[in-house]
């Protein structure tokens, strides 16, 4: 043991936590991911908590030379793999037919499973959720400007700006995370032409309100729902609002075909012209009607995507009771709050997002990062720093920044911890054991540390000229 006090961990069950020491009958008990998992869905493996510390002082932690709390790491979106056999079974099938793409049975099958799901008309799969934006945004006729979050996956504005539609970026509403209608109203010109809000967490967005606004102000209305497969809001199904609706079904996403995504709609030329759209703009054989491009989904990605519909419900079980977990073990923890599912709504319980408060906490998000990282927990800042500080945008908008504060300060704060079924209960109370502890050595640990190296801080990086990367993928 190095210099530092040997504080013990109070957790918010008044219990002791220290962390067992390899090869004690304490460690094997919490041994990583042995036979947690449900028969149905193929264990997680390799991530693991293979305690190596015994007791922790400021000094044993990783990031000042201590041995790291985990043997390997702890990502956060490992995928969800469902039942194996089956799995197999439908690659087989797809082998033995020779039917490998170009809609086919699995194609439609797990399109009509989806689409009865949500409760709408139609469900188009295709290779991955930003070509399905892409397509559907073209599809619906945006052009000019989308208003669009800022605080989301950069996927949804470069799927406008890739098409030349300017993505205006809007603030969010702090308590939600998701786009602030009173917001959107005062971004809207004459060049508007429709608004994309992001179920961020896989919670509505105020669907009310943007609906009102696009009604009011003769604007499409389209959701990138790619967090919010198997999700309500007020009691629907996400996936039957607006114009139309985007999943994806990426790997890290809680129910993955390897790569994928969905439009979801109930309107039927809408559809009609996705489908087309994403085969090349073919009606027939030989006749092409007009533009388009493959952003066709695969067999085999549907294979994948019907065995993991199968398993979905114990994803869900998974995911929610990890949450739960998180819950229990960092409440009370001051400066820190983890974002909450409204328990009257589905979801999917497939984030863990946290959000610290530095001024309570003495320890930055970043400087919390770090901590994690070094013990091999590789919490990521979703969706830092916001997509108008990402290029192109920030060249393009330099002043943006002025219109988005809680963007700014909602991205500098949230932190999402590892979770799904590659993670259990004890790995949880050991991830939330390293956090109190950090927080509860808040002020030593950030001092010790100083402040992380941030240059995309550094406003004399905002590029005034004239932006390049647009310019050289033009
Ligand atoms: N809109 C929103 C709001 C989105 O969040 C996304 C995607 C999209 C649109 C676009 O959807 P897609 O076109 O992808 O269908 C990941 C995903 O790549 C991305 O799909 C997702 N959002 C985003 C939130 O997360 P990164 O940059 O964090 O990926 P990466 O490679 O760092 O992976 C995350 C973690 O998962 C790593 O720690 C490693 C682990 N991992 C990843 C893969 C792919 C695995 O353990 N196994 C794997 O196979 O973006």
């Amino acid at each position: 043991m190095k210099t530092g006090s040997l504080v013990p961990f109070t957790g918010p069950t008044g219990a002791f936590k220290g962390f067992p020491a390899p090869g004690t009958e304490e460690a094997e008990e919490t041994g990583e991911e042995a036979g947690e998992a449900h028969p149905q869905i193929s264990p997680p493996h390799g991530d693991g908590a293979e305690p190596s510390i015994g007791r922790l002082a400021v000094d044993d932690l990783a990031i000042f030379g201590g041995t790291p709390i985990f043997a390997n790491h702890l990502h956060v979106g490992r995928p969800n793999i469902g039942n194996r056999e089956r799995l197999m079974e439908r690659f087989n099938q797809m082998l033995d037919t020779r039917w490998l793409s170009n809609s086919g049975p699995f194609v439609r099958e797990f399109e009509e499973r989806i689409a009865a799901m949500v409760g709408v008309k139609h469900c188009v799969v295709m290779c991955n959720a930003t070509v399905a934006l892409e397509i559907v945004t073209r599809a619906l006729g945006l052009k000019g400007e989308v208003i669009v979050p800022s605080f989301t996956f950069v996927a949804t504005a470069h799927a406008l700006q890739w098409q030349k539609i300017t993505p205006v970026f809007c603030d969010i509403d702090p308590a939600t995370h998701t786009i602030d209608p009173a917001k959107v109203e005062r971004m809207i010109t004459p060049r508007t032409t429709g608004i994309l809000g992001v179920h961020l967490w896989g919670r509505g967005c105020n669907v009310e309100a943007l609906a009102a606004i696009a009604k009011r102000r003769g604007l499409r209305l389209l959701f990138d729902a790619a967090h919010a497969f198997g999700c309500t809001h007020n009691g629907r199904m996400i996936g039957s609002f607006g114009d139309a609706e985007v999943f994806s079904f990426h790997a890290t996403k809680f129910l993955n075909s390897f790569e994928g995504g969905a439009v979801v709609t109930n309107d039927d030329e809408l559809a009609r012209k996705i489908r087309l759209m994403k085969n090349f703009g073919f009606r027939a054989y030989d006749d092409v009607g007009y533009i388009g491009i493959n952003g066709k989904m695969t067999e085999a990605s549907a294979a994948m995507g019907l065995t993991s519909l199968e398993s979905m419900d114990e994803f869900i079980a998974i995911n929610a009771a990890n949450y739960r977990r998180y819950c229990e073990e960092l409440r009370g923890v001051p400066g820190l709050r983890i974002v909450s599912y409204d328990e009257r709504e589905k979801s999917s319980y497939q984030y863990v997002i946290t959000e610290i408060e530095e001024a309570e906490t003495g320890i930055s998000r970043d400087q919390l990062q770090q901590v994690l990282h070094a013990e091999r927990v590789l919490a990521r800042r979703y969706f830092y720093p916001g997509v108008h500080r990402m290029e192109p945008y920030r060249s393009y908008f330099p002043n943006a920044e002025m219109l988005l504060p809680h963007t700014r300060r909602v991205s500098d704060r949230v932190l999402s911890l590892p979770t799904g079924t590659a993670v259990n209960h004890d790995t949880i109370a050991q991830v939330c054991a390293i956090v109190r502890f950090a927080v509860a050595h808040g002020r030593q640990i950030a001092e010790r540390l100083g402040p992380p190296e941030r240059p995309d801080d550094d406003v004399s990086l905002l590029a005034t000229s004239e932006p390049s990367v647009e310019d050289e993928v033009a």
